[in-house]
């Protein structure tokens, strides 16, 4: 389009020229404003690609416009669940609704090492601060395509859930500013806490006020030799800022991209505008480059993950029956042995007659 506009004007140009010099200079500050604002965008354009590496981006597992044929053409490389409807500027995940679930999931086992997602979302809604809910979640996890208590997914996950949580369900706390975003790895024992927000099993979070935002809001997620970063983008300064930093994190290959959301007593619109997969080059070590993977993902050198995943031992109903039949094996036990005891005794008396 650019292009054309500035071919086929010097010719008009030229002509107008000798008979309308004011026109002209009118024709000429309008085609400099246009040339101008061209610029200032293409330049916007490809300052962001350079920083996040368009070079690598891999469109299979990425979700962008237009979103010809999502979850609904053979083609497609994503699933459509619940609520989820797809419009030409969003896909919605929930509508400011009550008690609506809904996700899209990638169709294609992930396999990279080092990578990075940038999510585009949205969430708005007619509730006041506090009176919207719940959020939404960003997955890379083994299973997909199941509904659940976790922002409409499940629990019990194996893998990485990134959440928004608009919704501070344990009030009393006063520890943190909603929305908040925050990471949880899943072993397929750990539990996601609605109740207290996630707080036991969370590994990292920051408030991000990306609900009802002015601004565009933006996540990335990025994991490079065994490091996860998440950063939020949500105040229209066009940078990132850290949002948790964790070292350590394994996690196995053949998981599934996805997003879920899930509307309850309060709602809110959950829009996906983007989620866009980048591929990091990173050079390792041949000792890096070795290294077994995982099959149940884990973090390295985190006395809580582990405590947590010991404490899943017993749980009340199973001590319960527990200790009621040990009481039952003794007395079973001292029963016979009485029995046992008598018969004894009764023999030894008949021996002495
Ligand atoms: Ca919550």
């Amino acid at each position: 389009m650019v292009a054309s506009v500035t071919k086929s004007n010097p010719a008009r140009l030229g002509n107008i020229h000798f008979s309308f010099p004011m026109f002209l200079l009118k024709y000429v500050r309008q085609l400099t404003c246009l040339f101008v604002a061209v610029c200032i965008l293409t330049g916007q354009t490809l300052a962001e690609d350079g920083e996040f590496m368009e070079e690598f981006l891999k469109r299979e597992y990425s979700l962008a416009k237009p979103y010809r044929g999502l979850g609904f053409s053979s083609s497609s490389q994503w699933d459509l669940m619940g609520t989820t409807v797809v419009t030409p500027d969003y896909v919605r995940l929930t509508p400011d609704q009550q008690s609506r679930q809904g996700a899209v999931w990638s169709r294609i086992p992930f396999i990279l090492r080092d990578w990075e997602l940038k999510v585009h979302f949205k969430i708005y809604g007619q509730g006041k601060k506090n009176l919207n809910g719940d959020g939404l979640a960003i997955w890379l996890t083994r299973d997909r395509m199941q509904n659940g208590p976790v922002y409409g997914s499940k629990n019990h996950f194996l893998g990485l859930g990134i959440f928004v949580d608009t919704y501070p369900n344990a009030d009393k706390t006063h520890d943190r500013t909603f929305p908040y975003v925050s990471v949880m790895l899943g072993n397929g024992t750990l539990s996601y806490d609605h109740e207290r927000d996630g707080r036991p099993t969370e590994l990292g979070g920051c408030t991000a006020m990306a609900r009802n935002a002015i601004y565009d809001t933006f996540l990335l997620v990025r994991y490079t030799k065994n490091r996860l970063t998440l950063m939020v983008d949500v105040d229209g300064k066009q940078e990132w800022r850290e949002c948790a930093d964790i070292t350590g994190v394994r996690l196995p290959t053949g998981y599934f991209f996805g997003a879920s959301s899930a509307t309850g007593d309060l709602s809110d619109n959950h829009d996906i505008i983007s989620m866009k997969l980048y591929q990091l080059t990173v050079d390792r070590t041949p000792e890096e480059d070795d290294e077994e993977e995982v099959t149940i993902p884990r973090v390295d050198n985190m006395q809580q993950f582990h405590v947590e995943v010991e404490e899943e031992g017993m749980s009340g109903v199973q001590l319960f029956f527990t200790i009621l039949f040990s009481i039952l094996g003794l007395g079973v036990l001292a029963v016979v042995g009485l029995m046992l005891y008598s018969r004894w005794k009764e023999n030894k008396r008949k021996r002495f007659y």
